[in-house]
């Protein structure tokens, strides 16, 4: 029985599914929280209490779940041998820094001996810094004015410089440990690094992830001379190739067919970021299907034909790992700013329930920053226009504003939904999901998917497999429950907001 495999290998734990390309269901699925391998000091999967607010992992910790996860796999009783693709996807930017010889070291690994301990020594850098540090806002600024501006860098790469993106991360290391960085053969991303255990060799970096870095040219699909120059020298030289997700790159190396069972002629596709993953993973890597994430912080992604780029230069734009591109969103007061207004309403979540059928007069409008917002860049403060009206209504108005907020990134990315998929925690809430599609004007969806990054990897090894990828979506991302919209999201409540958001007021 044939079967693809997809990893993901994200902050805080190691997953895999496994999909079965008769059925295209899943029919086993494996988690290792990293906080179990207690030799890293890593409970919540990165190192505490680094000093000056920096945040790391320890890559040593990423190579043994990988050799853990798969030995429970095969201790579980899963079809190892079946398995004719595999991929994979990581936290975005994350990067893994490594002496010569890491390619020469992976081919010739001993079956008989655990991974970790073979690649003792390799390390050019001890940790990997992650997506949550935030320290290089200088190197962001030296890049951008490099490059003549920071709208430069976001209509190159995608993104304008930010902290966590693995280029500034890069430029930060370079200037802080040169002879480090000198010793630095590879850098990998978090994604590529697994991908190269998988293969036995040095994997590309795909578009998804690679458009993460503030490294590569979008529209080009490869590392942009200017970016690389502007980042840190000889940088071209240290990084592997750029490649479209769906090609594969290797097939399983012989450390894991022999320690595993692994058929030696099943495939590996390049791993991706967790992002794009997901956006494969929650059925929307085809145009059409937006899916919003309501969590801590709200994100917003879609598929995107073109390499279009935020002029305001919030939004991200990535490779989509099926063709393409695709854009993300993120809107930091989500679910932390829902709270805050339902405390200072003294109210439960069953005001936010009844806020679904809540009629609001046309001058109720909320701006819903609680906190500093980064989409757009404006301070925290909430603004109500009417506090008289009824708690339903107030609360109507503030996730209105939520939602529109939203709404208008679609602008700049130009796209039309034709369905809004809702997912995360708050998404549950009938209130809340009957808002946004009235304010989305299109059917709002609910998905269960539990991890929408592994389940992706999974479904591009299946599509390199030749699995169709509408038969695959239909099985695996068909939606819970629809909601249908009514006229009361009407824009005019929200018109001379969004025109004021648009002047930068
Ligand atoms: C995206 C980002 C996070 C990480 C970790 O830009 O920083 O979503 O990918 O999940």
């Amino acid at each position: 029985m044939p079967h693809a495999l997809g990893f993901d290998s994200s902050t805080q734990s190691l997953s895999a599914v496994l999909l079965d390309l008769d059925t295209l269901r899943i029919t086993h699925e494996l988690s290792l929280p990293f906080g179990e391998l207690t030799d890293y000091a890593s409970p919540r999967g990165f190192l505490e209490n680094l000093s000056d607010g920096q945040v790391h992992a320890d890559p040593r910790l990423w190579v043994a779940a990988l050799d853990v996860l798969v030995q429970r796999m095969k201790d579980a009783g899963w079809p190892l041998s079946g398995v004719t693709a595999i991929s994979g996807s990581g936290q975005q930017h994350g990067s893994v820094y490594l002496k010569e010889g890491f390619a020469a070291r992976l081919a010739t690994l001993d079956p008989a001996r655990p991974l970790g301990p073979q690649l003792e020594g390799i390390y050019s850098r001890a940790t990997s810094p992650i997506w949550m540090d935030g320290t290089t806002s200088a190197e962001c600024a030296e890049i951008a004015a490099t490059l003549g501006g920071a709208e430069v860098v976001c209509a190159r790469s995608g993104s304008v410089a930010v902290e966590r993106f693995t280029g500034p991360q890069i430029r930060a290391f370079y200037k802080r440990d040169p002879q480090g960085y000198a010793d630095t053969a590879r850098i990998h991303l978090v994604s590529s690094f697994l991908c190269s255990l998988l293969i036995g060799a040095d994997a590309p970096i795909d578009t998804g992830d690679g458009a993460g870095m503030n490294l590569m040219n979008l529209a080009a699909e490869d590392w942009d001379a200017g970016l690389l120059a502007a980042t840190a020298p000889d940088l071209a030289a240290k990084l592997p190739p750029v490649s479209p997700a769906s090609k594969p790159c290797g097939t399983v190396s012989a450390w894991l067919v022999q320690r595993f069972g692994f058929d030696p002629s099943c495939i590996v596709l390049p791993f991706s970021g967790d992002n794009p993953s997901s956006l494969v993973g929650m059925g929307a890597a085809t145009p059409g299907r937006v899916v919003v994430s309501l969590g801590t912080s709200d994100t917003l992604f879609a598929a995107m034909t073109e390499p279009r780029t935020d002029p305001e230069g919030c939004g991200h734009v990535f490779g989509n790992p099926l063709g393409g591109y695709m854009t993300l969103a993120c809107i930091r007061n989500g679910s932390l700013a829902r709270e805050a207004f339902r405390d200072q309403l003294g109210a439960d979540w069953s005001a936010f329930e009844a806020a679904g059928d809540a009629d609001l007069p046309e001058t109720a409008t909320t701006i819903p920053f609680v906190a500093d917002e980064i989409t757009p860049k404006r301070p925290g403060g909430l603004s109500e226009a009417d506090t008289s009206l009824a708690t339903p209504q107030r609360v109507r108005a503030f996730l209105e504003g939520q939602a529109f907020n939203l709404l208008r990134q679609l602008e700049w990315m130009h796209l039309k939904p034709t369905e809004l998929c809702l997912t995360g925690g708050a998404s549950k809430n009938n209130g809340i999901a009957r808002v946004f599609a009235d304010v989305f004007g299109v059917p709002v969806s609910r998905l269960s998917v539990s991890n929408s990054a592994a389940l992706g990897a999974a479904m591009r090894a299946a599509i390199a497999a030749g699995a169709p990828t509408e038969d695959l979506v239909k099985s695996l991302c068909a939606s819970d429950s629809t909601i249908q919209p009514t006229d009361r999201g009407t824009p005019a409540r929200y018109g001379n907001w969004l025109l004021a958001l648009r002047a930068g007021a």
